[in-house]
């Protein structure tokens, strides 16, 4: 048999766009406002056959280790899975104050977020209880400033598949909301010491296409390789960008603001990260969660409003 014959004949059939329907089961925990429903199960079905395409590495630049998955979750569940979590979750608009050379300045996140997780210093039992993970009792009072969640099991399928398809291991989910090109993240690196030395982060992105710019940090004085060019790529509705080895010690990344209409569609980023110490728990519940209103999707009115 010929070889386009033999691909036709093993390749799968572009299979249907299920359409979001919500799931009786649901996730619970005293520390959630409101239960998040289960993954509806029709997407919960294609995404055993994740990634949907072989990752592309990109390491030629220098100090850059990355797997590009165009898609990682199947195109006809992708938008799907980007209504439901935008409908289910819950999210925050974090505003806090930085000191830098005696001068406060107040900053107002400039998108959504939410998370869930903690370090690996302890975990959470079937019965959303946290424990010790050397010694399996109960956590102590005032291990955490915070209050940890437990990923709700649409978050923990992804990442336990995630897990296995890349052999990464991870106890953290961030997630972003962006609700329109208004909405974006700056230039940093995720590269916080509780993550540990060279973190490996898996971020997919659901929902509008929005550029990720990705830039080398300045180079030390005397060095005489030439600094890399700045990589752009177009990151659309189930991609995932597998960042590894040096790549966030060396190079730092943004979504910048868009104009155009396809961003005004909104567009949800998931991280998945594993914190090794306390304070990374602490750190990503102050600037993820914070202490401001908790804001749900209404779909009349088509936005982010606070709930209560
Ligand atoms: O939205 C994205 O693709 C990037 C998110 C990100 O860089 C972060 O959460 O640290």
């Amino acid at each position: 048999m010929k070889r386009g014959a033999l691909d036709s004949f093993f390749k799968p059939v572009a299979p249907k766009k299920p359409k979001y329907e919500a799931n009786a089961k649901t996730s619970t925990h005293p520390t959630y406002p409101f239960a998040v429903p289960h993954l509806p199960e029709a997407f919960a079905e294609q995404l055993q056959f994740t990634p949907a395409e072989e990752g592309k590495v990109m390491n030629e630049e220098k100090d850059l280790d990355m797997v590009y998955y165009q898609p990682y979750i199947p195109r006809s569940i992708a938008d799907g899975m980007f209504e439901y979590l935008r409908q289910e979750l819950f999210f925050y608009r974090v505003q806090y104050t930085i000191k830098r050379g005696g001068v406060t300045t107040n900053i107002n996140t400039p998108r959504f977020t939410t998370v869930f997780g903690v370090d690996a210093t302890s975990r959470f039992m079937e019965d959303g209880s946290l424990v010790d993970t050397k010694t399996g009792n109960e956590v102590e009072k005032g291990r955490y400033k915070c209050k940890p969640r437990p990923l709700p099991q649409c978050l923990q399928v992804l990442k336990d598949l995630t897990e296995g398809a890349t052999g990464e291991n991870f106890n953290f989910a961030l997630v972003n909301y962006y609700a329109d090109g208004q909405d974006s993240i700056s230039y940093h690196s995720d590269d916080e010491r509780f993550l540990g030395p060279l973190p490996t982060i898996a971020s997919f992105t659901l929902g509008a296409k929005r550029d990720f710019l990705m830039k080398h940090k300045p180079m030390p004085p005397g060095e005489s390789v030439a600094e890399p060019k700045q990589i752009k790529l177009g990151l659309a509705s189930g991609d995932m960008v597998l960042m590894r080895g040096k790549t966030q010690s060396c190079w730092l990344h943004s979504v910048p603001k868009r104009a155009g209409d396809e961003a005004k569609q909104g567009r949800i980023n998931i991280t998945f990260r594993k914190a090794m110490v306390r304070g990374g728990t602490d750190n990503y519940y102050q600037y993820n969660v914070g202490v401001g209103e908790t804001y749900k999707w209404n779909g009349e009115e088509k936005k982010m409003k606070c709930w209560s």
